[in-house]
């Protein structure tokens, strides 16, 4: 661990994280030192953030935290590994094994599914972790590069139904993600005893000291924003041919994301701007020159304001894409035409226009678990069992039983009924609400979100009730801190955790995620929550035009007043 002291009489400029990954020997650190130390549950300075890279986060039950500490005892330290799953398709096989796994080593055997279409296995005792880096290896899976200052998992519109051009785009996913990863041995050495290589590790992409803060990218095929792309730093906006039958190229967008600090003017949303359209063969080039730009322009010094859309907003956008062409050695097109109209999932049984069939099973919350009523994570791996197609993590935390054959349809259907996985009575409100993990295993919560996230639908299920109008939805959630996890930033109604119990309630994103919500109370309780959302409900229900969107309706009506550059008028 770096003495602070001597960090700033070196450099008082670069930021502590900085140093870190610097003197990390390439992600190794002494990561392997404090898997050997049994002194302790966690790691230990610097290898506490290490270990991200690798796709893991310490954490503590939060719940027992002050009690631990009274009875003067470590927190309950444990880890979060995380997978890393382009696309988020999953192979059953895959699925059994991970499963087994959660079975006997996380907490209450839960598999937390992800809005960025990956799984989360929580509560992983360190002695634990090679064994599951070594399964994972087996299954031809890994957590590289799933966190910390590296491209993350990369997101692709996951509902295969309409589109022929969804494998193709998934490939590209995959492509993306490979050549984004480090190149360091680290992971190999550490976690799957591999031999150290006597060649030097270089990372000709992301640089030895990796990127100045995370990177996000996604794929997305219109008319679907299921992946949310204003929340990534870079997207791609698949464009077909005329007959919609094959993928051309793409629309590239950069600089987007959600995350503020509470009262920090200095941070912002941002939603993400259009450079222009490329053509297939020149994806790697442009992703190239992109991700590199950002790694030699981002700020190294404050991390706060290290993300793309900073630099972006910096140098100007002018500067960046010009830069950006120089380095590939291209010009854009213009931008192509594309609608986005959905960010859902079609909960249920669809069919492909490959003749597949393709089940997406409601999942709340994500968090995939045997729970007393219904045997959900049972159910699936029955499911699982009997598949001959993959899954599909979806980026609203859902999962796709995807391509099923016609023979196969019944008992998969049978199995899902059984076992409570398909429910008409999941309300469209329900389906369109969204919460992050929060508490008790997230450090920097700060409010509950995951937990109370069925109980405050139900209430607006009420609301909805009550003024004729459940069969209608607004898209709803709950983040339990200003990092904004859950998109609540994206949303018509969002709320963000200020302190326990305590929100600042946003309003006005609309239904295709193409503006940013506005704050309209702040630091109130439930009781104050549920008494404007009464009352907006109730307008809203009142005097919305035929098909106006609650989103919308706030705007028009002006109780809050739209979001038009967030960089400017976010805070105003
Ligand atoms: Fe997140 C940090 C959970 C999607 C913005 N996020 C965290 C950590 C790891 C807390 C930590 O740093 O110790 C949370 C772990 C909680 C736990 O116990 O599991 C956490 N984030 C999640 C997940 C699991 C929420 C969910 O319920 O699905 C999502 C995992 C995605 C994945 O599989 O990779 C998740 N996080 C997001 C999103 C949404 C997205 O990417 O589409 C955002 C907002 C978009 C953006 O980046 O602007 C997001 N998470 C953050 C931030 C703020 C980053 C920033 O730019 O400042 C942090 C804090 C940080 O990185 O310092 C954070
Ligand atoms: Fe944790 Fe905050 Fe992210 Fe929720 S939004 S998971 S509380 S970091």
């Amino acid at each position: 661990m770096i003495d602070k002291k001597i960090l700033n009489k070196i450099d008082n400029h670069l930021n502590v994280a900085e140093y870190i990954k610097k003197n990390s020997n390439f992600l190794r650190g002494t990561i392997s030192e404090d898997l050997n130390n049994s002194l302790t549950g966690g790691f230990i300075g610097d290898n506490y953030s290490l270990i991200r890279f690798h796709g893991m986060y310490q954490q503590d039950d939060r719940d027992i935290r002050k009690e631990r500490l009274k009875q003067k005892l470590e927190p309950r330290y444990s880890i979060m590994l995380r997978c890393r799953l382009p696309g988020g398709i999953i192979t059953t096989k895959q699925w059994l094994n991970i499963e087994k796994f959660a079975g006997k080593h996380t907490i209450y055997g839960s598999i937390r599914l992800t809005n960025r279409q990956t799984f989360q296995l929580h509560g992983i005792l360190k002695k634990k972790l090679k064994s599951i880096h070594q399964l994972l290896n087996k299954i031809k899976l890994d957590s590289l590069a799933t966190a910390n200052d590296v491209n993350r998992n990369v997101l692709c519109t996951s509902n295969p139904m309409k589109s022929t051009i969804h494998l193709e785009a998934y490939k590209w996913a995959k492509k993306i993600s490979e050549y984004l990863l480090p190149k360091t041995n680290a992971y190999s050495e550490i976690w799957l005893n591999k031999k150290k290589l006597l060649t030097t590790d270089i990372e000709p992409i992301l640089g030895s000291t990796y990127l100045p803060r995370k990177f996000k990218t996604s794929i997305l095929i219109p008319p679907e924003n299921d992946v949310d792309l204003h929340a990534n730093d870079l997207n791609f906006i698949a464009i077909s041919d005329n007959e919609n039958k094959k993928l051309i190229g793409f629309n590239i967008l950069i600089g987007g994301g959600l995350s503020i600090e509470h009262g920090n003017k200095k941070t912002y949303p941002r939603l993400s701007t259009e450079l222009g359209y490329i053509p297939l063969y020149k994806i790697i080039s442009i992703t190239k020159a992109i991700i590199t730009t950002q790694r030699d322009w981002g700020n190294r010094i404050d991390r706060k304001n290290a993300k793309t859309r900073y630099t972006i907003e910096r140098v100007g956008i002018n500067k960046f894409k010009k830069e950006i062409e120089k380095r590939a050695k291209i010009k854009f097109e213009k931008i192509k035409p594309y609608i986005l109209k959905y960010r859902g999932d079609y909960i249920g049984w669809t069919k492909g226009i490959n003749g597949l069939w393709n089940l997406t099973i409601f999942i709340e919350n994500g968090r995939i678990l045997n729970y007393s009523k219904f045997l959900i994570k049972n159910g699936i791996k029955e499911i699982a069992k009997i598949h001959k197609g993959n899954f599909r993590i979806t980026a609203n935390q859902n999962l796709i039983i995807s391509d099923v054959l016609e023979k196969e349809k019944k008992n998969i259907n049978n199995l899902a009924i059984f076992y409570g996985l398909i429910n008409n009575n999941i309300s469209k409100q329900r389906q369109n609400s969204m919460a992050c993990v929060s508490f008790p295993t997230c450090p920097l919560a700060m409010a509950e979100a995951e937990r109370i996230l069925p109980e405050f639908i139900t209430k607006i299920e009420i609301i909805m009730n009550k003024n004729n109008i459940n069969n209608n939805y607004i898209i709803f959630r709950i983040s339990g801190c200003p990092n904004g996890c859950a998109r609540a930033l994206l949303a018509e109604i969002g709320l963000i955790g200020k302190s326990l119990n305590k929100y600042n309630l946003y309003l006005g994103g609309n239904r295709e995620g193409t503006r940013i919500a506005r704050i309209y109370k702040e630091n109130i309780k439930e009781k104050e929550i549920f008494k404007e959302l009464n009352n907006l409900i109730k307008l809203w229900a009142k005097n919305k035009k035929k098909e106006e969107n609650f989103g919308d309706f706030v705007i028009r009506a002006k109780i809050v007043k739209p979001v038009i550059n967030s960089v400017k008028d976010f805070w105003l």
